[in-house]
């Protein structure tokens, strides 16, 4: 997509942070400049992408001379800055909603995902790499905390403790997901907002990565939701910009309910 918005989006696949903006974007029909950093080659701690955002995370997005990170606060001036269908919701009981959903998933549910899919699918995926390359690829990491989660990955270090309490969040989420969306059409009020664009980054896979806990029997509302989601056209543009076999995970939505 070339860009007339003067956007740039430095991002990896379509998914968790990084897919946040990227549907926010296609959702509002904004044009933008794709940039893929691939996050299994350290892409995100070269010196050209640091320039951009010191921290060496993803998602980045610029328009113009400014530069924004963090994935919600991103995806809230992407609907604020450009026309196109509103994603957050006039209404101040909605709004808040919205927000309640937003700040839930990003401090208390995002950290479970990420560090079971670090243990589950990074880690594995760089593992078998020359130990001295790793090695040097993680000294450039410019935050400590990142530093330290690497590690974990490669190691497979995670302590079980910590993987259990991912896990007893996830289950939680799962059945705060499945309330909610038995009460609304959407997540958070009666139109799409960026509470299902933050929802379905996390939750996409879930009748994978969780089939005991999220199925068509045991959770039908989160189901309806997801599918809902992935048949949205803007969704399907969204996913179009993965390239790995993660990205295709998305695919399980294209089954018919049990
Ligand atoms: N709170 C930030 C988190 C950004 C973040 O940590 N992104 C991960 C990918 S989902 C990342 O860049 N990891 C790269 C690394 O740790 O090297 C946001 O929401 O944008």
């Amino acid at each position: 997509m070339s860009a007339t918005s003067g956007v740039t989006l430095y991002h990896w696949e379509p998914n968790a942070n990084s897919g946040k903006p990227m549907l926010a974007l296609f959702e509002k029909g904004v044009a933008f400049d794709s940039h893929y950093l691939d996050l299994l080659n350290f892409d995100q701690h070269r010196p050209d992408y640091l320039a951009i955002n010191p921290a060496g995370t993803i998602p980045a997005m610029t328009h113009g001379d400014l530069v924004l990170t963090e994935s919600t606060a991103i995806m809230e001036y992407v609907d604020e800055a450009f026309p196109g269908p509103r994603l957050m919701p006039a209404d101040a009981k909605d709004a808040w909603r919205v927000r309640w959903w937003m700040k839930f998933m990003d401090q208390w549910l995002a950290p479970s995902f990420s560090m079971i899919g670090w243990s589950v699918f990074v880690g594995p995926s760089v593992r078998s790499r020359d130990p001295a390359e790793l090695e040097r690829a993680i000294e450039r990491i410019p935050m400590p905390e990142r530093r330290v989660a690497w590690r974990k990955a490669i190691s497979g270090a995670f302590p079980p403790e910590e993987m259990a309490e991912s896990q007893r969040r996830v289950a939680l989420g799962i059945g705060y997901l499945e309330e909610a969306l038995g009460q609304r059409e959407w997540l958070a009020s009666d139109h799409y907002s960026l509470a299902d664009i933050n929802g379905f980054n996390l939750a996409y896979a879930l009748p994978l990565s969780q089939p005991a806990l999220s199925n068509d029997t045991l959770t039908p509302n989160i189901m309806r939701w997801l599918r809902a989601i992935y048949a949205r056209p803007a969704t399907k543009a969204c996913w179009a910009l993965g390239r790995t076999d993660m990205a295709r995970r998305v695919t399980i939505l294209e089954s018919e309910p049990a």
